[in-house]
């Protein structure tokens, strides 16, 4: 039995303004992870072309997705960043895993169906085939766990199904060149080249709601600034929109349990627990009995206090591009070497000629 050596990797889309969803959600635990794991976290640039292809300016989304890593305490020397776009074999990886991947797995995509929405003959291929490039910006690496938000479960199940199957209808020709693994699926025996990633969803925030609509996710795309904080919002943003924020007529329960069929209470106090390293429980200790007008003031000063230090460094990092390219130039280097030499060993097992 062997052993796959653990790397976590994970993506973020350069696809408009980060939220507090991206950085409770996903950039918090890329933080966390920093201290036990070689990490590489990615600026999933080829990504934003599946949802709309001409971007105004495409430059500055990816340094300040770059900007908002390194300001909430991401180390690009000790660990790689960098964007996608600079290390091509994903795509070519990507490519071969669009030969993996079954038709009948993406028509399950919940993710395709919601982004391409009624006219679905309008989407482009690219966002039907998002969760294979998605699974080859994993497996390129061999990364064995993925930190993201909820949302992204579905694709990791998907990374799972085509590494299995890769691993599975190659093993013969895995087992000669001395690289696979053996692994057990399940109860199965499988000489493996590809690991099964982990995803790492827990934590204090894995789904966290639009402000306007406790039940749909805050995201990047919608059309309303309302609904979501933005990592660049300054103070009065942030408080104009947590009072602006839906709530109901209620006081705050005092236990969790009252918290249901109240999406928009549970959605301000997971909010409030996640920022301030609390359960909800506690956070309900401190604060039911009491009305959202003594409650959003609270999470309004608590908001600022956490974001405000990472909105400064973004601002002072996006001052100077070069920096943030000089930081991405590095990292994509780095990548490119641990990915060539994945990519040479497919080849090897495919039996393409090089
Ligand atoms: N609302 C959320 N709560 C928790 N985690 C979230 N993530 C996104 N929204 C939430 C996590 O953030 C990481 C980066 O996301 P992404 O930009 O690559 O893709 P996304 O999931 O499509 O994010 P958005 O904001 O919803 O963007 P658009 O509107 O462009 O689709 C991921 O780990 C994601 O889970």
């Amino acid at each position: 039995m062997g052993e796959f050596k653990p790397l976590v990797f994970s993506g973020v889309q350069p696809t408009g303004n980060l939220h507090l969803g991206n950085y409770l959600g996903a950039i918090r635990k890329f933080v966390a992870l920093q201290e036990n794991n070689d990490c590489m976290y990615c600026v999933v640039d080829l990504h934003a072309l599946t949802a709309q292809l001409v971007h105004d300016d495409m430059p500055t989304q990816i340094r300040s997705i770059t900007a908002a890593f390194l300001a909430a305490g991401i180390d690009p020397k000790q660990h790689i960043v960098f964007n996608q776009s600079q290390v091509p074999q994903h795509a070519e990886l990507a490519w071969i895993f669009n030969c993996v991947a079954r038709l009948g797995w993406m028509n399950r995509m919940t993710q395709f169906k919601d982004k391409a929405g009624k006219d679905r003959e309008q989407a482009s291929l690219g966002l039907y085939a998002y969760p294979s490039l998605m699974a080859a910006d994993i497996l390129v690496y061999r990364a064995t766990h993925v930190p993201v938000g909820e949302d992204q479960k579905q694709h990791l199940e998907l990374t799972r199904d085509i590494a299995m199957k890769f691993n599975i209808d190659f093993m013969e020709k895995i087992r000669p060149t001395g690289l696979g693994v053996d692994i057990t699926v399940g109860e199965e025996p499988v000489h493996a080249y590809f690991p099964m990633v982990e995803p790492l969803i827990d934590g204090p925030a894995p789904r966290v709601m639009s402000l306007k609509d406790g039940t749909k996710k805050m995201s990047k795309s919608d059309p309303s600034d309302l609904s979501r904080i933005n990592l660049m919002d300054d103070a009065d943003a942030i408080s104009r929109k947590i009072r602006k924020a839906k709530t109901d007529p209620d006081a705050l329960p005092s236990e969790v349990d009252g918290l249901k069929g109240r999406p928009e209470a549970d959605n301000l106090v997971g909010i409030f627990a996640a920022l301030a390293d609390k359960t909800k429980a506690e956070v309900l200790s401190e604060f039911g009995g009491q009305q959202f007008s003594v409650f959003k003031p609270a999470l309004v000063d608590l908001s600022i206090e956490v974001l405000a230090p990472i909105n400064a460094e973004m601002r002072r990092l996006m001052a100077d591009p070069s920096y943030i390219d000089s930081v991405l130039r590095d990292g994509g280097a780095r990548a490119r070497e641990r990915a060539e030499k994945t990519m040479n060993e497919v080849r090897d097992i495919i039996g393409f000629v090089r």
